[in-house]
């Protein structure tokens, strides 16, 4: 008798694109599945998502959902996101990144989404490395790690992407690691409900690369260190987080408040514009 076998998350998968591009022990497939499970959970459906991503191992996300989408180029998935956002705002309009993509080469786009509280939530894979190019030092590498391009250590200190974003005026911000897929789950859940920008950073093994080239032998050797070196804190600022390879990388929800999103404030200048009160 044959038997068949279905993943209970099929219906959301691109099947005919398996197997994907990521290394095995990658980090990105658990992350994706704290995200379906959060679409799942909501009852979301997947015609009113879009995903839209940049160049990397992360930006392939989108290519391996059932979902309408994007691959843009490098850096550029924010901008062209919002335009999706404001040609029909109905959409839930999700970007996929990894650290490059999102804080290096996009890193502008970044921070006036933020600024602007742009109707959009931003799932940031960081696996401190560009993965996809072979392990170039990355904005987000930590100063304790080396890469192919920074053999002796990187040159300057790594960017803590919350506070990045929480200075810029993000609305919501959060950091989880693929240690903690249910914790992630729920807080995409929480992004996806959010007015306005939400930001998740998810610290990730890149165990082919990072992983090689500082000493981990195994996959599971750099998750159990990504496990320990993440700390979850409770009611912490943002700017209280640390994000220290030796000592801790604060994990948790950091910021979570409402204000105008980007779409109501260009209402009100419409209305404006038209004469009409506010
Ligand atoms: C304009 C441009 N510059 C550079 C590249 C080469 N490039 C492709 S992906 C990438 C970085 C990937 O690193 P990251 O965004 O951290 O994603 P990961 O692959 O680690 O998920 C770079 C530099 C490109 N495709 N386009």
């Amino acid at each position: 008798m044959e038997i068949t076998v279905q993943h209970p998350l099929e219906r959301y998968i691109r099947s005919e694109k398996m197997p994907t591009t990521w290394c095995p022990g990658c980090g990105i497939g658990t992350v994706v599945q704290s995200f379906l499970k959060a679409i799942d959970e909501l009852g979301l459906d997947p015609k009113d998502l879009v995903m839209i991503s940049g160049i990397g191992c992360t930006g392939r996300v989108p290519h391996y959902l059932k979902f309408d989408g994007a691959h843009v180029l490098h850096g550029r998935a924010i901008p062209v996101a919002l335009g999706v956002k404001l040609a029909n705002p109905k959409l839930k309009v999700v970007v996929w990144g990894g650290d490059g993509d999102i804080a290096s080469i996009g890193g502008n786009h970044l921070i006036h989404a933020a600024r602007r509280n742009a109707d959009l939530t931003v799932i940031m894979i960081n696996n401190f490395i560009y993965g996809l190019t072979g392990g170039q030092v990355a904005p987000t590498t930590p100063k304790e790690t080396v890469t192919y391009t920074s053999p002796y250590n990187p040159d300057s200190k790594p960017f803590d992407v919350i506070k990045l974003v929480a200075a810029a005026g993000a609305t919501y911000v959060a950091r989880w690691s693929t240690a903690y897929p249910v914790l992630l789950k729920e807080s995409i859940k929480k992004a996806l409900n959010h007015r306005g920008f939400s930001f998740i950073e998810v610290i990730s093994q890149c165990p082919e690369i990072f992983g090689r080239i500082n000493g981990f032998k195994e996959p599971y050797d750099l998750y159990l260190k990504i496990k320990k070196v993440g700390q979850i804190r409770r009611g912490i600022s943002p700017f209280e987080a640390k994000y220290d390879w030796n000592e801790e990388i604060s994990l948790g929800e950091f910021v979570n408040r409402e204000e105008p999103t980007y779409l109501e404030q260009l209402e009100e200048i419409k209305k404006k514009a038209r004469g009409e009160k506010a």
